[in-house]
């Protein structure tokens, strides 16, 4: 049999990836977006938004450990957690592994991508069904302003900031976000690489800090994300963030109380990277 070959159209990385493709699972066309499962004999299944891998099951540990874990860690007891985006299910899948956590609410735009990942993924979307999950419909941005002073995380698992993604890395978004935060809330939101994002990264930062007195960023690498050296950035009304606030209890595969620590990058770095003195 000849090979068949999948290759990435990745919006801002000046690489494209080319996957080794065993089977086509899923070819659909959503409201909002187009939809594809693949099979890797590497990486497993793959989901295919727009044309851009957001996850694959060998890998998605990875980031979804980083996106959900450490924030969560940071604050001391979290109960009402908000995911904007996430319909795969893999970080709704993390925040229900904290037993503090009373209820999770997953704002999905696509009711199209949790159905696929019920269908194709079930290791992601395992917890669409515990009983502290709500799953909404709906624009996040849109939910958002609704909320004043409700939940104590709040995650954005988004596609990359293009069309209907591009307005949660706003100013005006992250105003919302805290307002809806209670007063010692925390927000993570991915927030692209450092390799081929870094203008991006800078600019979420900066619209970060107009809003939030503690603003930093975290990172982990995930191979099948072009740019690899994934950033998250985090911002929080109250408690600092560098280290987990309890004990980690979770079951993980990479995440610990060590890994949240060299997370964050050294401060001076983290400087010289928002202030435009790392160039390359
Ligand atoms: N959401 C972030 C994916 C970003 C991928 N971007 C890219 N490869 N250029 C992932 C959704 C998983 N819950």
């Amino acid at each position: 049999m000849k090979d068949v070959f999948f290759i990435e159209r990745d919006p801002y990385a000046p690489v494209r990836h080319c996957y080794t493709i065993s089977k086509i699972l899923y070819e659909g066309k959503s409201k909002y977006q187009e939809i594809m499962v693949l099979e890797s004999p590497e990486f497993g299944k793959l989901l295919v938004l727009d044309g851009v891998v957001q996850l694959d099951e060998k890998y998605e540990f990875l980031y979804h450990e980083y996106l959900a874990h450490v924030p969560l860690h940071a604050h001391p007891s979290p109960e009402n957690v908000l995911i904007i985006g996430g319909g795969d299910g893999g970080t709704l899948r993390e925040v229900l592994k904290h037993s503090c956590v009373r209820r999770a609410v997953l704002v999905d735009i696509d009711r199209e991508v949790i159905e696929v990942s019920r269908r194709f993924f079930p290791t992601l979307s395992c917890s669409f069904d515990d009983t502290r999950a709500i799953v909404v419909n709906e624009d996040g941005y849109r939910y958002i302003q609704d909320y004043e002073n409700e939940f104590d995380v709040v995650l954005v698992d988004s596609t990359d900031p293009v069309g209907f993604a591009h307005v949660l890395t706003t100013e005006e978004f992250f105003r919302f976000v805290h307002r809806a935060l209670k007063e010692d809330g925390i927000l993570t939101a991915q927030t692209e690489s450092i390799h081929y994002h870094l203008d991006m990264v800078v600019k979420i930062q900066n619209n970060l800090k107009k809003v939030f007195p503690i603003v930093d960023l975290y990172t982990s690498v995930v191979p099948i994300y072009a740019g690899y050296w994934w950033t998250y950035s985090i911002a929080s009304k109250k408690y600092s963030v560098r280290t987990p606030r309890r004990a980690v209890e979770v079951p993980t595969k990479i995440y610990s109380e060590e890994m949240h620590k060299y997370a964050f990058l050294p401060e001076n770095f983290y400087r010289r990277l928002l202030s435009g003195e790392y160039k390359y």
